[in-house]
């Protein structure tokens, strides 16, 4: 059964450029969301997020009448869902819980329309178990239709879990190249699944059962996080030591078999410093480096504050005229990592917030990927403003425009290792 319309549930920043994709291959796609403003902004041909490329996709795919938007769910051959999966609310030093709520929204939604032949496919990044789940809540709102989990091969229904795995700010190219994991809760699912992504996929599409394709996406992340966290902890011990981390990690890298990622200000984003807790969540007795590397990365942005901390310390020292008030401290980036406009999840945001909130003078912030900020005891100034006032100057993001600056100064705190 070939697929003639497709739905997608989430149009964020993975399901908005999906849902685009399929459209730009001349597929009928309905996307789906809750947020009227973005449906609405969709259907005008626009887009709600930033990523590049995605707007001249969207304005085409709406332009040719391949994609619409729509509060509501309506027929449709294969229904992919993209919807967050947060952390349920916990306490201070617990272990944060995966929140299924948009899923299982997802599925009471869908449930209605389903009819036989449909394949539902989850892309959201999920804990161990989330597609059955899912086809479990499909199953109790649709008693008249089987299920993979009921009869196997010959399920009228197919349910897979395919793991989104595309870099922001790379998406619309990721999308089309990389490899795809293909989890079916048989193999038909995953058959099928197959035939839907191949539609535009140019990666290879690889089969898996449903489990390991939801772990093996929280292992690509939680690896990552692991081994920046060895790169984090290595520049902690080397101010101790009074070594350069960078020189240290480049001679290191030398080895043929040693690749070390490199320190920052902390770890953001919405995924690398989620994932893993849906492992340790999991499996907290078994998952002790995965939980670690989260404890060093989330500390991180803490050691950098005591850092600045301890540079008006030295400051001061050095100009006994001059009081706190007079110190003029610069944080170079706010965005989570290097030339995006992305402030959400950010260490760098939260490090700047927090000098601003405890430093009695203004604090100058420069992101040249935004234009304006509304942050109290912050502004938001040009680099050449900058380089005039400052006294401290605190390097938080590694943007292209800051590795240009050949800084000549006695007090920084570099957290990317560029000056
Ligand atoms: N970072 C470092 N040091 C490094 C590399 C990154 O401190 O050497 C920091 C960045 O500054 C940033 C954070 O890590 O704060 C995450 O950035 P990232 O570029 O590593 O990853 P994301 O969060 O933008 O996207 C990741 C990707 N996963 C992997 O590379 C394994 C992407 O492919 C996933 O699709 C995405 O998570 C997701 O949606 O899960």
């Amino acid at each position: 059964m070939s697929f003639e319309t497709i739905s997608v549930i989430g149009l964020g920043y993975i399901g908005l450029p999906t849902a685009a994709m399929f459209a730009s291959r001349k597929k009928k796609v309905i996307g789906v969301d809750i947020n009227q403003h973005a449906v609405d902004t969709i259907n005008k041909g626009q887009i709600h997020i930033v990523e590049p490329d995605l707007d001249m996709l969207v304005s085409a795919a709406v332009q040719q009448g391949y994609l619409t938007a729509s509060t509501v769910v309506k027929p449709a051959d294969a229904f992919l869902i993209a919807v967050p999966t947060p952390f349920k609310p916990c306490a201070e030093g617990a272990i944060p819980e995966p929140d299924l709520s948009y899923i299982h929204a997802a599925a009471k939604a869908i449930a209605p329309v389903l009819k036989k032949g449909d394949l539902v496919i989850l892309e959201s990044t999920s804990p161990v178990g989330a597609t059955e789940q899912l086809a479990e809540w499909l199953a109790e709102y649709r008693e008249d239709l089987t299920f993979p989990q009921q009869v196997g091969e010959g399920s009228e229904v197919n349910v897979a879990h395919c793991p989104e795995r595309v870099l922001p700010g790379k998406v619309v190219t990721e999308l089309v190249q990389n490899d795809r994991v293909i989890g079916g809760m048989t193999k038909r699912c995953s058959e099928r699944s197959i035939e839907l992504y191949k539609i535009f996929v140019m990666g290879e599409c690889v089969i898996t059962n449903a489990r390991t394709a939801e772990m093996a996406k929280l292992t690509e992340n939680s690896s990552r996080d692991v081994q920046i966290a060895f790169a984090n902890e290595l520049s902690i011990i080397c101010e101790k030591l009074d070594i350069n981390v960078w020189e240290l990690i480049s001679l290191a890298n030398r080895h043929p078999r040693v690749n070390i990622l490199q320190p920052g200000p902390g770890v953001g984003g919405h995924c690398i410093a989620v994932d893993p807790w849906f492992i340790v969540s999991k499996t907290p007795e078994e998952a002790q480096i995965i939980h670690t590397a989260r404890k060093v990365n989330d500390y991180k942005p803490q050691w950098v504050i005591e850092q600045v901390k301890i540079a008006i310390a030295d400051f001061l020292q050095a100009n006994p005229t001059k009081t706190a008030k007079e110190v003029t401290i610069a944080c170079y980036g706010l965005a989570f990592k290097p030339d995006i406009d992305d402030l959400r999840e950010s260490p760098a945001l939260n490090i700047a917030k927090e000098i601003a909130t405890f430093h009695s003078a203004e604090v100058l912030a420069i992101e040249p990927n935004i234009k304006s900020l509304n942050i109290k005891n912050m502004r938001l100034v040009t680099i050449d403003e900058s380089l005039s006032k400052t006294d401290i100057h605190v390097l938080l993001v590694d943007h292209q425009q800051f590795k240009k600056i050949k800084l000549k100064a006695d007090f920084i705190v570099d957290t990317k290792g560029i000056w």
